[in-house]
């Protein structure tokens, strides 16, 4: 590479100039001396000098975008689960050693600089976790992108236990400031609520509409930079944190009434206050529609702003951007553009939804319907009165075709409006996203399918070119080069650093599979990590586990349909074997569960009372706890899931088949050389498919099978009465076994026995622990165990998200790749 003429002495890529940069910024940025310096200031000084080496590239990156008049990538979406990002930057610019001696020779520790940092934890779960993947893919990948999302002043709540109870406790972490992001306080727009729609007719004679007299609220940006893997790129993921606007301000002011109009800006503040934590539940809060809206208008603004300085004909708008939208959350965006193209630009409606229609693209992440989200119709009467008239519009035009294609299915029409009709009447934002789209996805090949063939099924067969399966898949650098440095380095010894950005190439580490002296060191990677998540519980839990027993972990949001009770059941059923048989020979486990509640969702809560509970009962208890223990992590987060998925041996998906999309954990997992015990749902199938039948633990009933049992009329007694150790599990629970208040755990029980048991965890539980009765016999083969595990690590490249982003690219953005 030839070096630039004007190179910043900042942008040097030695360990002197990053040591000069840490002391100087120390000094003359924060005013600080080695003495008087805190954890957080030497984080700050470290982070600087590390945004010292990003500003160059990411305004060369932004600049190179414009002058290549380059087609762009925008991806909205309500969440982007981060975690920290000391790592991955350093990573991504070849910098991670160099700033580690950096930091030694000025008297700093990488680790307690690295750890000091708070999570930016802008997510629920798997939606926001994909988001923050699919920003490292696509710089990684050169692909001009922008993430637009909302700069919540409280993240993901913290989750502590007491009692045995979920806590939450609000999640500051903007308390000492964000040192990775940049205000841009020019960059700023007006985002219009309430008011009214004004008909009028312009010189033409034409009917036209206005939005007036709205109470409007001012979005301003805050900008990080998302370096690629190694290859100068830095593109830009843009959240708006809502302030007041100075035309509301002036307003009042004139009346006189200055205090309340200060007192006011509080509440248009409120907007981008809180990252709602419900996962998979749709709750119709008007601040929630708000924060949605607050996102798109603002984004829309900047997106068409940006296109407007090169272009001048709207007809262009789908060949120079391309909008991706993470769920249904920003799927106003497609009123917006039609609002902005027909009120503002003056363009026929036709036009304006063909501009639309070919811009917009939406991802679907569920099935659950309690999950989809349907805005009543009342709420956006008053919110967004011009965007309901511009939805209803769209709808009437959209049913027309319906009807002429409906022959005499006389259902057709009113499942597939766009409005529920009903005493409240609803916006089905699916629909809208179907209807306003170019392409509409799921999330793993299974769940592709299901779309439609089940909940899309009548849109699927209208518009069949529009359904496109993009398997999720896992950022390589955060879920291997940084989580298992063990591992990465012995990969890279083995076949280079190309797997890092193809991670196909971890195909050639198959051929290691039977050598003694890598199976050795994999062994012993998997120890230290094994080691270190022991330690953290050490310290957190004051249990002490052994590292040589079975580190069995399940991670991810507490959830019926993901079935923790399932696993929970399996744990009581090996400590009862104990019990009845003291000496029993059997693998030592560890099972490791942790994982947030929504702050509503009771029977989930209750859950990780229970877990806590049985995890009292069978770690205190000394004939059993040499053999098993059950311990439940406390706030589940990026920066715990790195540290325990390194260490796992076995993976739990255990899902209810045709009920989770995709899974993304899974895939953490088999990387790290875990093995998998799963049912056939989301992309465990596909896994399977990578890895082989024989390298996985697949059991449990298929979605035909979940189907058939319904059909047949599922009775979940007679598995209960069919299964002495299942009715003992459930009899101990429900008679006080695990706790002294009899009553407390009936509502699970009851919704087991008495309410159907939807989820099907009896059904399934003799093939679960049957199948894990075969995990047990294979990890007493510890040669053949290892050598599964690292063929599933050499297995799953696949599941790089920059093989998700490149499908993409090449089928629904239409836009090149670099690599
Ligand atoms: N997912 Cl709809 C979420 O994390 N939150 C949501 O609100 C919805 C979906 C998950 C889904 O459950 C997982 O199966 C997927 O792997 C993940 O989205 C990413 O697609």
């Amino acid at each position: 590479m030839t070096k630039k003429k004007n190179i910043d002495p900042r942008s040097g890529m030695d360990i002197d100039s990053f040591r000069e940069d840490i002391k100087q910024h120390l000094k003359y940025t924060l005013s600080k001396d080695t003495f008087s310096a805190t954890e957080w200031d030497n984080y700050r000084s470290v982070v600087l000098a590390v945004m010292d080496r990003l500003h160059e590239r990411w305004i060369d990156t932004q600049q190179q975008y414009y002058d290549d008049n380059v087609k762009r990538v925008y991806y909205l979406s309500m969440e982007y689960l981060i975690g920290r990002l000391l790592d991955n930057m350093l990573i991504n610019l070849g910098l991670q050693d160099v700033a580690a001696e950096a930091m030694e020779d000025v008297g700093l520790d990488y680790d307690e600089i690295r750890t000091t940092e708070w999570d930016a934890g802008l997510g629920n779960g798997g939606l926001g976790r994909l988001a923050a993947c699919f920003l490292d893919s696509m710089a990684t990948l050169g692909i001009p992108a922008t993430g637009y999302g909302i700069r919540y002043d409280y993240g993901i709540f913290y989750q502590s236990i007491q009692n045995g109870y979920q806590v939450e406790k609000p999640d500051l972490w903007l308390r000492y400031g964000n040192p990775w992001d940049i205000v841009r306080p020019k960059i700023q727009y007006d985002v219009p609520f309430y008011g009214n729609s004004h008909a009028y007719h312009d010189e033409d004679g034409e009917l036209q509409f206005e939005w007036q007299n709205t109470h409007d609220v001012l979005a301003v940006a805050y900008d990080t930079p998302i370096p690629g893997f190694k290859n100068n790129v830095v593109n830009n993921l843009r959240l708006w944190k809502a302030t007041s606007s100075s035309s509301i301000d002036l307003k009042s002011f004139n009346q006189g009434q200055y205090i309340d109009a200060v007192r006011d800006t509080q509440l248009n503040e409120n907007i981008s206050r809180v990252l709602y934590p419900n996962d998979k539940v749709f709750v119709g809060q008007e601040l929630r529609l708000k924060q949605e809206f607050f996102l798109v208008a603002a984004s829309m603004q900047d997106i068409l702003r940006r296109f407007k300085k090169t272009e001048d004909d709207w007809r262009n708008l789908p060949n120079k951007i391309a909008i991706q939208c993470n769920d249904t959350h920003p799927n106003l965006a497609i009123p917006e553009l039609m609002r902005f193209l027909v009120d503002e630009e003056d363009l026929p409606w036709d036009t304006a939804w063909d501009i639309t229609t070919e811009t917009m693209a939406y991802t679907n992440h569920t099935l659950l319907p309690e999950a989809l989200e349907k805005w009543p119709v009342s709420l956006l009467r008053n919110l967004l009165p011009r965007h309901l008239q511009i939805i209803y519009e769209i709808n009437s035009r959209f049913l027309e075709k319906v009807q002429a294609s409906s022959g005499d299915d006389r259902g057709k029409v009113s499942r597939m409006s766009i409005i529920g009709e009903g005493e409240d009447p609803v916006v089905h934002m699916a629909h809208l996203g179907i209807v306003g789209s170019r392409k509409i996805n799921g999330v793993a090949a299974l769940h592709s399918d299901l779309l439609k063939k089940t909940l899309f099924r009548d849109f699927y067969e209208m518009f069949p070119e529009r359904f496109t399966n993009k398997t999720n898949g896992i950022t390589p650098r955060r879920w291997l080069r940084q989580c298992n440095r063990g591992l990465s380095d012995l990969i890279t010894e083995k076949i280079g650093e190309d797997w890092v950005t193809h991670l196909d190439q971890l195909r050639q580490i198959e051929e290691f599979a039977k050598d003694q002296d890598f199976v050795e060191k994999f062994v012993e990677i998997k120890q230290e990590n094994k080691q270190h998540l022991a330690d953290y519980i050490k310290e957190k839990r004051d249990i002490d586990v052994d590292i040589n027993s079975m580190f069995d972990i399940q991670i991810k949001r507490i959830h019926e349909y993901k079935r923790q009770f399932m696993l929970a059941l399996y744990a009581i059923t090996l400590y009862n074997r104990i019990k009845e048989n003291p000496d029993l020979d059997i693998v030592p486990r560890t099972i490791l569960v942790a994982g947030k509640a929504a702050p509503g969702y009771t029977m989930a809560k209750l859950f990780i009372k229970l877990m806590n509970d049985v995890g009292e009962k069978i770690n205190n208890d000394p004939e059993v706890n040499s053999k098993l223990k059950f311990i439940f992590l406390a706030n589940y987060s990026v920066t715990l899931a790195e540290k325990m998925i390194p260490a796992a041996n076995l993976s739990e998906q255990i899902s209810t088949a045709g009920f989770e999309a995709s899974g993304t954990g899974n895939m953490k997992f088999a990387l790290n050389g875990a093995l998998t015990i799963g049912t056939l749902d989301g992309a465990n199938v596909e896994i399977k498919e990578e890895v082989g039948d024989e390298n996985i633990f697949i059991f449990g009933k298929t979605v035909d099978d979940v189907d058939k049992l319904r059909h047949q009329g599922y009775n979940p007694w007679e598995y209960y009465e069919g299964h002495p150790e299942l009715k003992k599990a459930i009899d101990q629970i429900r008679d006080g076994f695990f706790n002294d208040d009899k009553e407390l755990y009936h509502p699970i029980v009851d919704s087991l026995l008495n309410k159907g048991d939807y989820f099907l965890v009896l059904a399934d539980y003799e093939a679960y622990i049957n199948k894990q009765a075969e995990v047990d016999e294979l990890y007493k083969d510890q040669d053949e165990w290892n050598r599964k595990a690292i063929l599933n690590t050499a297995r799953v490249g696949k599941f790089s998200s920059d093989r998700t982003i490149r499908d993409y690219a090449e089928e629904i953005w239409r836009v090149e790749v670099d690599r």
